[in-house]
């Protein structure tokens, strides 16, 4: 069975001596990518796997919506930049599946969106329901939900999206009770990827274990940088906004 250049003609199969050096081979880097992973947990802690959860959870908005009252959302921002967005929404109801960073189960929701082709502006929450936010207060808002403007005109006026949806293309549907968001979270893609490399280009990732700080004087305990700065990684919507850790 010939083999031409390495590369087998239509209808060949690897003759079995090669099959095996690449399956060797395959399993070899396997291997090393796992030692990589094994070396990287000893040496960043238990921080390192908990941040790639923590990312991985977060590289999309994807569920079902319902409502206890007649909704109306047909609402899309078109990758990459958030440059364009058509249609308008408001959901006042409850979300089932994974959202704002976390799996959530029949949680408060909220939506509130309009998108006129150049300008728009979009209010999501993720935990909270209307009566629970500050609507008319767009700093709080902010804070406690994710709420900016999209849109060339948009993105002009601010506030500009957060890294966490920089560049997403946020979907939403609902009509009388029932809806769907799907929401692919480029940025956050991006991250989960890079993070396995410790890059953590959006700045949410917990510190791990550090050496300790300060050297012990008067007979007092050195205290790990770790344990001193209690890290948290709050939801990137519906709860307190994300945190960078300290150095
Ligand atoms: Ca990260």
């Amino acid at each position: 069975m010939a083999v031409t250049n390495g590369q087998l003609r239509r209808g060949e199969t690897q003759p079995p001596g090669r099959k095996v050096q690449v399956e060797a081979l395959m399993m070899k880097r396997t291997l090393a990518a796992w030692l990589l992973t094994v070396l990287l947990c000893l040496t960043q802690g238990c921080a390192y796997l908990q941040n790639r959860v923590n990312d991985a959870v977060e590289v999309i908005d994807i569920g079902v919506t319902v409502s206890d009252s007649p909704c109306l959302s047909g609402f899309v921002i078109f990758p990459p930049i958030h440059l364009t967005l058509v249609g308008i929404g408001m959901v006042d109801g409850w979300f089932t599946g994974l959202g704002g960073g976390r799996l959530q189960a029949f949680c408060p929701y909220y939506q509130n969106s309009i998108g006129l082709g150049v300008w728009g502006e979009e209010t999501v929450s993720f935990g909270k329901s209307a009566k629970d936010l500050p609507l008319n207060n767009e700093e709080e808002l902010r804070k406690q939900a994710t709420f900016y403007r999209s849109g060339l005109f948009g993105l002009m006026q601010g506030p500009l999206p957060t890294e966490d949806y920089w560049i997403s293309c946020p979907h939403y549907v609902h009509i009388g009770f029932v809806g769907a968001v799907f929401s692919p979270r480029y940025s956050e893609i991006a991250d989960f990827f890079l993070g396995w490399l410790l890059i953590d280009i959006n700045g949410d990732d917990v510190a791990g274990e550090t050496p300790a700080v300060a050297p012990p004087s008067s007979g007092a305990k050195a205290v790990p940088a770790s344990v001193a700065l209690q890290p948290a990684r709050p939801s990137a919507v519906g709860g307190p906004k994300s945190t960078r850790p300290q150095p």
